[in-house]
């Protein structure tokens, strides 16, 4: 077990005095396909290997108690009467609880102890990696009948519905479904899936942090959500056939610019552009062609800049200052936006004397230090083994 895990493990023990399951569930990067699962797109996740743990084991009748490591908190909730808490960690908990209610299912009060290793924040989706290892362990637990793709549209329906963010299903899903070295390419309108291997030899994923997350992430997310619809509601009257962003052609777009609200139109050009993207990309992955999947990536990035708006000025210092660098294949901002990482596509030898000069550099301008992880991709939700007791 790593530290993260024996932590978590370690801490219910000498709670609960008691052994408990141990369960991990993975964050994710997105290699291409940004903002376009809510519009029944495709996406390219991949799992990584840190993510969030979950000890757990169901209480003797008596109310569960869940204690968070990383906030320093705890909570007793009464799981006959689901309600919101002030403590934003476990409406995470909460709300998977509830879909497996309101899917006719009792879950009777358990004791856990949660941890992570992922930054909170920074776009790796540490919020559909705690969704998905509630859900997946209450799967397992109670022997309940739901696959992992039937987990992933629970867990995203519960940030939908109780934390109210109407994300995707790309998050979950990654985490769910990842495999170690492989990319998923995932079709969001039918969830039909395949898997990649990854064949980035003398290339390494590198995320790099701006470390801020700026407050308008939650509010803008529905909001681009809500843009995208208003194109597509105005498009069907030329073609009801239309249900989503995903059948909309850019020449049906470009004919009926004048029409829409500017604003409407520079989301859905973005968003029609990047589904065809995405798919043109995984092409280039198939092929080996990976210049022109880096291209695509800072594609991508200017797309989310100036047409979707979601970046801000610290991703775009990142991007840019990347953009001359022959040792830098490609590189975007990554995720729902406005803070967190940059994905970037950086030969081997040269990420060590790249992070030093972006961390001045930003250092500099930004007036914050500068993180950096290398990404190395893994299997979604799963018990974990553990190793012999440590008491203490
Ligand atoms: C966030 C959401 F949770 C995803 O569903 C997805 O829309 C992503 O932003 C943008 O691609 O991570």
């Amino acid at each position: 077990m790593n530290d993260t895990a024996q932590r978590v493990y370690d801490h219910f023990q000498n709670t609960f005095a008691t052994e408990p399951h141990l369960y991990f569930s993975p964050g994710r990067v997105n290699l291409i396909g940004e903002h376009t699962d809510y519009n029944d797109g495709f996406v390219l996740p991949a799992a990584i290997d840190k993510g969030i743990y979950l000890a757990i084991l169901p209480t003797a009748g008596e109310p569960g108690r869940w204690i968070s490591l990383d906030f320093n908190e705890e909570v007793t909730p009464d799981l006959t009467r689901i309600a919101p808490l002030p403590q934003e960690w476990a409406n995470y908990v909460l709300g998977v609880i509830d879909q497996f209610q309101k899917g006719g299912h009792t879950i009777a009060p358990f004791h856990c102890v949660i941890g992570g290793n992922l930054p909170v924040g920074a776009g790796l989706s540490s919020s559909a990696a705690l969704e998905s290892v509630v859900a997946y362990a209450l799967t397992d637990l109670n022997e309940l009948d739901y696959d992992r793709p039937a987990l992933a549209l629970l867990a995203q329906r519960s940030e939908n519905q109780f934390i109210g963010v109407q994300c995707g299903i790309m998050d979950m899903f990654a985490s769910l479904m990842g495999r170690e070295n492989q990319v998923i390419r995932l079709d969001c309108r039918s969830l039909d899936y395949q898997y990649f291997p990854l064949h980035t030899e003398g290339l390494r994923i590198v995320l790099f942090d701006t470390g801020v997350k700026h407050s308008l992430a939650g509010t803008e997310y529905n909001l681009r959500r809500q843009e995208c619809e208003a194109g597509v509601a105005h498009l069907q009257q030329y073609d009801p056939s239309i249900k989503s962003l995903r059948d909309v052609s850019l020449s049906l777009l470009e004919a009926h610019r004048g029409e829409l609200d500017p604003v409407v139109y520079k989301r859905c050009k973005y968003v029609v552009e990047e589904i065809a993207r995405t798919l043109a990309a995984t092409d280039d992955l198939q092929r080996g062609d990976l210049a022109s999947f880096g291209t695509r990536m800072f594609e991508t990035h200017a797309g989310l800049q100036y047409d979707y708006e979601v970046s801000c000025p610290e991703l775009d210092l990142l991007v840019e200052l990347v953009k001359q660098d022959a040792a830098v294949i490609g590189a975007r901002m990554m995720g729902g936006g406005f803070g967190g990482c940059t994905i970037n596509l950086v030969r081997e030898e040269a990420v060590e004397a790249l992070f030093a000069r972006l961390a001045t550099v930003y250092e500099e301008k930004m007036g914050r230090k500068l993180a950096m992880y290398n990404v190395t991709t893994a299997d979604g939700s799963n018990l974990q083994e553990v190793s012999a007791p440590s008491v203490k």
